[in-house]
């Protein structure tokens, strides 16, 4: 009863449960298929964009029927799922991905290459999906990965931005902004939802229950749709396809018509102007927060969908609210989704008729909480009026959950007004804040940190009185890592054959434990021969594509320095082009019988700074300013080369990342929660120069000292340092005097442009201790180079050090994530086919 004809239909559901398809014959029915009846191109009128669409829409579609499948599965026997909150998805590229996921690369390469084209060409033709900033973004994309990878029912929530990230051009040695209009041809990697849409709240008033007292409705009329679209997200040797939800605002019913016949054609799409903005950008901001009205309705958007969402699946099964968390695991990506926890409570008590108690259990067992930064100008607080104007209910139910919280404070700690002070989810400034980061870790039941010294940290300072409170057991470390599928059997192919070849067959791609093998490769004389010969070969990939994006001709011979991340003062580029400069003053004074002793360097910089952020704009331009002089000084010609690559992006870490022999993660100790493209570059055979911070110092125990260059001031050591630099005038050394004096005499053009950089170190208070660490960063440089220089020797570093890499893989992450915080179980849907 209530079946359709069609779910009887034997054929139907045969088909819905077939095998992909794997033969030529039927790939390429599909692909025409597509290239004639979605696209109306035909065979002779396919350019390589249309190739490009047309396979991809014919691998969605085998996506899409897993996607179903797996769908179906967990809900059929109820399985528990984790719940992603992000407000970042840095997905890259889809295609490729997809193709290794479902083993189907060499048949479409085959299909493809019968009609002219080569698949590397077809996969250019990709737009990234930007949806994110930097590690915290792209981590959120790897733990996706890995959750479908290893079977766990789970699902990330995001924003569907119409623009991404920024497109960073460089004009006169200057970062310029573009929009990223990413959709502006068609995605097939997206499916809209017409059908699942939520209506979101802003602003109105509140009207009390008459019988209970906090209870509320609240009433608006500013009324905005979220409707869905769904990203599949494929599993790698698995039939297991998860998902990407992500929220866009729906501007269809705001037409206003009555104000277009009445001629006011401007007037008639106000509406859904105001509704459209709300997912239009992606805010460039990596570790800042700029308390923007419009980014709290974005976030409030984002959460309240995402929750009515999650509640109508659970209401489904017909269980009572309570039992929510036996179900459902919501996980808060930094506090950007906070809003998630009153929401819940709103929906709990205004709407299902629980009680504050039942619906505070039920919401504290839902959520944890991952903090991903210590630095104060990340901080998320919203001033109380703001909040009070635009949701009313919630700073209602957050003052009421301040209140339960600092009274069961006070009966433990009685007449500590200090303490109170210091815990409040209010915050008594001048204009009240909320601290997101407190109501997120009151509303939750675990919180960690990313990296085990940044876990420790959180604990020392800004959770201090809370693991006094609540107890050790709640502040846990769950170190970050990264998915192997993208960041090495993707991108890295030649060394991914040699891997499989050393394990013997391909199960590594879902088990890094398998790299242990490498070990015992390591004396292997042909072995070593190919692994050298597959970094020179991604070396001389990444030189071609220098050439492309910025005209600049290296050598692969050369060792190639990379540093490629966010820009930002705590992560020293400064230092960095410091040190280059230093180089560049040292090779001058050489004589040219001297210089031609010197080891060859390509030093290769690469990212994007805030569009508000000053000082790292004038970073960018003073790499290009000296990249301008030292590229073009015909005395030091191949000895010295340096590189800024524009536009970083996931692709373009993909051509970078592997071909990278030393790499820095140079911040000052204690400011980098983790980082993760240093578990990249290691995983790509590439050794690290790095400070004691983050995740470099769980890699360094991993791969051992020997492969790993470590330099600068520890991060205890840091507040001290500060201290006596706020009141001392801090002393460069020689060589960074050098490197000043070098600027300051217009070497590199107007020395006033670089004046206030060089002034932060020597007027500021040199806050990200560049005096400090400068002489142990230009020893750690020297060490780099004499064991570059043992070519042999540098080869067993590099092996070495990617077999002792299992631990920086993002299923392990995902792994503990499940069985220690969200309590859930791999459900797989079919057989492995690795
Ligand atoms: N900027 C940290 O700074 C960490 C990632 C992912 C960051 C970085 O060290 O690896 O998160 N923090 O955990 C934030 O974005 C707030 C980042 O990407």
């Amino acid at each position: 009863q209530g079946k359709t004809p069609a779910c009887e239909d034997n054929e139907f559901r045969a088909y819905s449960h077939s095998e992909i398809a794997r033969d030529a014959a039927t790939i390429k029915n599909s692909v025409v298929m597509h290239l004639t009846t979605t696209f109306l191109r035909t065979p002779d009128s396919m350019d390589s964009g249309h190739a490009y669409l047309a396979s991809a829409f014919s691998v969605r579609d085998r996506l899409l029927q897993r996607w179903n499948l797996t769908n179906e599965y967990h809900s059929n026997i109820g399985a528990k799922t984790i719940y992603y909150m992000s407000l970042e998805f840095l997905v890259g590229r889809t295609f490729d991905n997809a193709l290794l996921a479902l083993q189907l690369r060499d048949e479409y390469a085959g299909v493809l290459g019968d009609v002219g084209f080569r698949l590397e060409d077809i996969i250019d033709e990709e737009r990234d999906a930007a949806l994110g900033n930097g590690g915290l973004g792209r981590l959120a994309a790897c733990y996706v990965d890995s959750m479908a990878s290893s079977n766990y029912p789970g699902w990330g929530y995001g924003l569907r931005y119409r623009y991404g990230m920024f497109q960073q051009q460089i004009i006169n040695g200057y970062q310029v902004e573009a929009p990223d209009c990413w959709l502006d041809s068609p995605n097939p990697w997206e499916f809209p939802r017409a059908d699942v849409t939520y209506p979101v709240k802003f602003y109105g008033h509140l009207v009390r229950d008459p019988e209970v007292s906090y209870r509320y409705k609240w009433e608006s009329n500013v009324v905005y749709d979220a409707m869905a679209f769904d990203m599949p997200v494929p599993g790698y040797g698995t039939e297991n396809v998860g998902n990407i939800r992500l929220w866009s605002c729906k501007t269809n019913g705001l037409f206003d018509l009555n104000k277009f016949n009445a001629g006011d054609y401007q007037g008639a799409t106000g509406g859904q102007v105001a509704a459209q903005i709300l997912t239009d950008v992606l805010y460039p901001n990596d570790n800042t927060n700029e308390g923007k009205e419009l980014r709290l309705r974005q976030e409030f958007l984002f959460c309240s969908a995402t929750l009515q969402d999650i509640i109508a699946r659970f209401k489904k099964t017909g269980k009572p609210m309570t039992q929510l968390p036996e179900l459902a695991a919501i996980q808060l990506n930094d506090t950007h989704p906070t809003l998630g926890i009153p929401e819940l409570m709103r929906i709990l008590i205004d709407e299902e008729g629980l009680s504050w108690d039942e619906a505070w259990d039920t919401t504290t067992k839902t959520f944890a909480f991952t903090n991903h930064t210590v630095l104060p100008e990340a901080m998320e607080k919203w001033p109380v009026p703001m909040m009070d104007k635009i949701l009313p209910r919630h700073m209602g139910i957050i003052y009421d959950i301040n209140l339960f919280f600092l009274q069961s404070v006070e009966e433990r700690f009685p007449k500590d007004r200090e303490l109170l002070r210091n815990i409040s989810i209010i915050e008594e400034s001048n204009s009240q804040q909320v601290r997101m980061a407190y109501l997120a870790c009151v509303g939750s039941h675990k919180v960690n940190g990313v990296a085990a010294i940044h876990s420790d940290i959180i604990k020392q300072t800004i959770f201090k009185d809370f693991v006094r409170i609540q107890g050790e057991d709640k502040f846990i470390n769950k170190t970050n890592g990264v998915s192997p599928r993208r960041w090495v059997n993707e991108c890295n192919p030649d060394m991914s054959r040699l891997i499989t070849e050393a394990v013997g067959d391909r199960s590594w791609i879902n088990d890094l434990t398998k790299l242990k093998v490498l070990e015992s490769k390591v004396d292997d004389k042909e072995f070593r021969q190919s692994w050298w010969e597959a970094k020179q070969k991604n070396k001389a990939r990444l030189a071609e594509y220098i050439l492309a994006t910025t005209g600049i001709n290296v050598s692969p011979d050369a060792l190639f320095d990379v540093q490629v991340k966010r820009i930002h003062e705590y992560k020293r580029q400064l230092m960095n082009i410091l040190g280059v400069i230093y180089r560049y003053h040292r090779l001058k004074q050489m004589s040219a019988a001297e210089r031609t002793k010197e080891l060859h360097r390509v030093v290769v910089f690469a990212g994007k700074a805030a569009a508000g952020y000053w000082v790292a704009k004038q970073v960018i331009k003073l790499i290009n300013s000296v990249a301008e002089v030292v590229n073009s000084d015909e005395e030091i010609g191949d000895v010295l080369k340096v590189v800024f690559i524009p536009d970083y992006s996931v692709t373009a870490a993909e051509y970078i990342i592997p071909a990278s022999d030393i790499s820095q993660h140079i911040s000052t100790a204690g400011t980098e929660a983790s980082g993760t493209s240093n578990m990249k570059f290691v995983l790509n055979g590439g050794i690290i120069l790095g400070t004691v911070d983050g995740a470099n110092i769980e890699i360094g125990e991993e791969v051992g000292e020997e492969q790993i260059f470590f330099f600068g001031c520890l991060a205890h050591e840091v507040d001290e340092f500060r201290h006596y630099l706020r009141f001392h005038q801090p002393k460069p050394d020689e060589a960074l005097q050098a490197a000043f004096d070098m600027i300051q005499s217009n070497t590199f053009g107007d020395a006033h442009i670089f004046q206030p950089l060089i002034d932060a170190v020597l007027c500021g208070g040199d806050v990200y201790l560049l005096t400090v660490d400068f002489p142990s960063y230009v020893e750690a440089h020297k060490a780099v180079e004499a064991a570059y220089r043992q070519h042999d020797d540098w080869v067993t570093k590099s092996i070495l050090s990617v077999s002792r890499m299992a631990k920086f893989s993002s299923d392990r992450a995902v792994q503990e994530y499940a069985e220690e915080i969200w309590n859930i179980e791999p459900a797989p849907v079919g057989k492995s086919t690795v």
